[in-house]
């Protein structure tokens, strides 16, 4: 264990005088603390085991070092995470890149680190070795009946895997599509791709829910099967009510108002889950909040206000992951700010005056609604999101920690300068 309590607490002890400063004014100006704190204690967002290794562009990849090598490594740094902040405290497994050899002993390793499994994702974009069909022209909207029972059977295999870990969600998501023009009929494409996603459905435990993500472009070009949220609904209501759409931020085009998205699919009882990062111009995949928090604030806002309309549970509720490729910072480090990100925007759309902004909205006060939203996001909530860490055991601040113990000097002394995340 490169984290124990000890460290942490000796860490907190030094903080503590001005810490509690901090938080004394923000605990003074603002309505309902403790309530808040409450809800920032129990709100978890999963890691992605892609993101634990350095990621990389078409062009290159620039290894880091210290990359956990195998999937008890990704647990044990995940586990690392989730002791800095307590707010880490899942994992949402890749299949075929980790799929694992025995999965009590992985759940128990995951238990000693508390953490659960959220949703498993498969994985029909690639072609594995040792594969019968290619998924070079697709996988459930195939032309080839055989190539989507493959991807069928592949899914369903995942499901297993997931039952096995105590997961409860699937999430799909195809990079199928076409390149060019007249490559693809529309509507059979689509045809194909419901009737394989409905073999996956009916293979879906009672309790469980399967996240139909989407994506405007890439790697198709002319099109993508599941190319927007208005597909993904299609998909979600014709499956049932164990489907739902899982939006991904950097998966829209240009300027799209993922805000609005979010507060139509939630009134629609469709929003599954999410995938956090951050983008400039496409799916860019960068840490949360770097480029535009604003917006980050904004669509949580909108979260807010939807989940308390239908006295949804904010922690439970909804998959909360990150998604995202880590290129040129340390990846352990950029998870940290995501999830510190996250719960910035999530603590300060929980400070939105929501009966002052519906008055606001009611007698068409364009300027005060403005006003009200920005209150809430000018606010300096980081003691308050510290307090929170503080009061879970955590660390008060969980990257100068990281480094203060030369957490990554320590992984490349044990696991080697020149490893590779499995998958990447
Ligand atoms: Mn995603």
């Amino acid at each position: 264990m490169l984290m124990n309590s000890e460290i942490i607490q000796a860490h907190n002890e030094r903080l503590s005088v001005q810490h509690a400063h901090r938080f004394a004014f923000a605990a003074e100006t603002i309505p309902g603390i403790e309530g808040i704190l409450q809800k920032l204690i129990d709100f978890q967002i999963a890691i992605p085991s892609w993101a634990l290794g350095t990621g990389g562009t078409r062009f290159g990849r620039f290894n880091g070092g210290g990359e956990p090598r195998t999937l008890e490594e990704k647990i044990e740094d995940v586990g690392l995470l989730h002791a800095l902040n307590r707010s880490s405290g899942a994992i949402s497994l890749h299949i075929p890149w980790d799929i694992p050899t025995d999965p009590l002993k992985i759940r128990e390793l995951a238990a000693q680190h508390g953490l659960g499994f959220d949703a498993v994702n498969s994985n029909t974009f690639q072609d594995q070795p040792g594969q019968q069909h290619s998924y070079k022209f697709g996988s459930l909207q195939h032309v080839n009946k055989a190539v989507r029972k493959q991807a069928v059977a592949h899914n369903q295999e995942v499901i297993q895997q997931g039952i096995a870990l105590g997961s409860q969600s699937l999430t799909v998501w195809l990079s199928d599509g076409s390149c060019f023009p007249g490559q693809l009929n529309f509507r059979k494409a689509f045809q194909n791709t419901l009737e394989g996603l409905q073999e996956i459905y009916a293979a879906l435990p009672a309790d469980w829910k399967m996240f139909v993500e989407y994506k405007a472009y890439e790697p198709n070009f002319y099109s993508m099967t599941v190319g927007d949220w208005g597909q993904s609904l299609l998909y979600a209501n014709k499956l049932g009510n164990k489907a739902y759409t899982l939006v991904d931020l950097g998966h829209h085009l240009p300027n799209a108002n993922i805000q609005q998205i979010v507060a139509l699919l939630l009134q629609e009882k469709k929003l599954g889950g999410f995938h956090f990062n951050d983008s400039k111009y496409g799916d860019d995949d960068l840490t949360v909040g770097s480029i535009d928090p604003y917006q980050l604030f904004l669509i949580f806002h909108e979260l807010v206000e939807g989940m308390d309309a239908r006295q949804m549970n904010h922690a439970k509720d909804l998959g909360w992951m990150i998604d995202a490729s880590h290129n040129v910072k340390d990846p352990l480090e950029d998870l940290l700010q995501s999830v510190e990100a996250i719960m910035i925007a999530y603590t300060q759309a929980l400070l939105v005056d929501a009966k002052a902004l519906e008055e606001a909205q009611e007698n068409n006060d364009v300027a005060r609604a403005q006003e009200i939203l920005q209150e809430a996001y000018r606010t300096d909530v980081r003691s308050v999101v510290a307090e929170a860490r503080f009061r879970s055991g955590a660390a008060l601040a969980p990257l100068p920690l990281f480094r203060e113990q030369a957490v990554r000097r320590q992984l490349i002394q044990t696991r080697g300068d020149k490893t590779t995340a499995t998958g990447l």
